[in-house]
């Protein structure tokens, strides 16, 4: 396009195609749940669907009928519509302005009470082998992802087999976070010393971006994550991949990546030749989520050098 002929309405409306085609590196990732990966995205595709054109029964009339009307009973000479000026009740009209709107009010809490019992987060409907347990701690400005029963631990990189569910028991040792993977399950909140619960089912090997949806500082933008879900047989390579190419996660590696760093200054801190340049590996020797968990259960505050996302605990770099 030539520049300078961006004030042609038709070459902004390109350019902003453009700009939104332009592709960053996740872009090939699968982000949202119109594009669903497993059973639980696609379940809350068809509800979207499903209530959108619900709603459009009640919508779509009414664009329609509005400037009809305005048409119609325009003030003109000779005009054809009837005047009534004593007019003032129509049962069948009453009927449908009110029958219409009871009806769709009935089937919308009729599917979302269904959808929302088939989506309970907490519930474990999906698939018949038992759950792969998923350990997850929300710090700044990453995710930490512990495999209690694997022995592994990773940071930027969420590896799941297919076709498993994948059972996730979330908690932050900072502030509060929100825990998503559009494409395979909705948002849940993630707040210290307390746990929430989340069930994944992924349908095909495939790579999905998962993130923190919740605001909380200067690296809240590259608090994403890749999650990508494997064959069984890949899952258990990348698991061998971690194990052998991991650093153990202990007080001392773990006093680092809970630092107030985004995932970049952790990785300079952390990373290893071993390691894809943007996941960092750990080996895991001790119950990690427990002990972060137990640290705000002693009925006291916690000191704020023991805090992290606190100054004390890691201090930023000044720019
Ligand atoms: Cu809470």
């Amino acid at each position: 396009m030539a520049k300078g002929r961006l004030s042609n309405p038709s070459s902004l409306v390109m350019a902003a195609l453009i700009l939104l085609t332009v592709t960053p590196p996740m872009a090939f990732a699968s982000d949202s749940f119109m594009d669903p990966q497993g059973p639980i995205a696609a379940i809350q595709k068809t509800h979207l669907l499903r209530a959108t054109a619900l709603i459009m029964v009640a919508v779509i009339p009414v664009l329609v009928l509005v400037p009809l009307i305005a048409f119609r009973y325009r003030r003109r000479k000779g005009g054809a519509a009837a005047y009534r000026p004593d007019w003032d009740f129509s049962a069948k009209l009453e009927f449908v302005m009110w029958g219409v709107p009871v009806l769709i009010v009935a089937l919308l809490s009729f599917y979302l009470w269904k959808a929302t019992h088939r989506l309970d987060p907490y519930s474990a409907a999906f698939g018949e082998e038992p759950a792969v347990r998923v350990q997850v701690v929300g710090l700044d400005w990453k995710w930490l992802f512990l495999y209690p029963d694997l022995g592994i631990a990773s940071v930027g990189e969420f590896g799941i087999p297919t076709k498993r569910q994948v059972a996730v028991t979330l908690t932050t040792d900072t502030v509060m976070q929100s825990f998503m993977i559009p494409a395979l399950a909705g948002q849940i909140y993630a707040m210290p010393g307390m746990t929430t619960q989340l069930h994944l089912v992924a349908d095909t090997p495939e790579v999905m971006q998962g993130e923190n949806t919740q605001y909380n500082g200067r690296g809240f933008t590259k608090q994403k994550f890749r999650t990508v879900s494997m064959e069984q047989d890949a899952f258990d390579t990348w698991v061998d991949k971690v194990r052998t190419g991991g650093i153990p996660l202990n007080a001392a590696t773990y006093q680092t990546l809970a630092m107030r760093t985004d995932r970049d200054e952790v990785q300079a801190a952390l990373g290893t030749a071993q390691m894809p340049d943007d996941a960092l590996y750990f080996t895991l020797e001790e119950d990690v989520f427990h002990s972060i968990l137990h640290r705000y259960h002693s009925g006291e505050a916690l000191p704020a050098d023991q805090q992290p996302g606190t100054a004390s605990f890691g201090q930023e770099e000044q720019e």
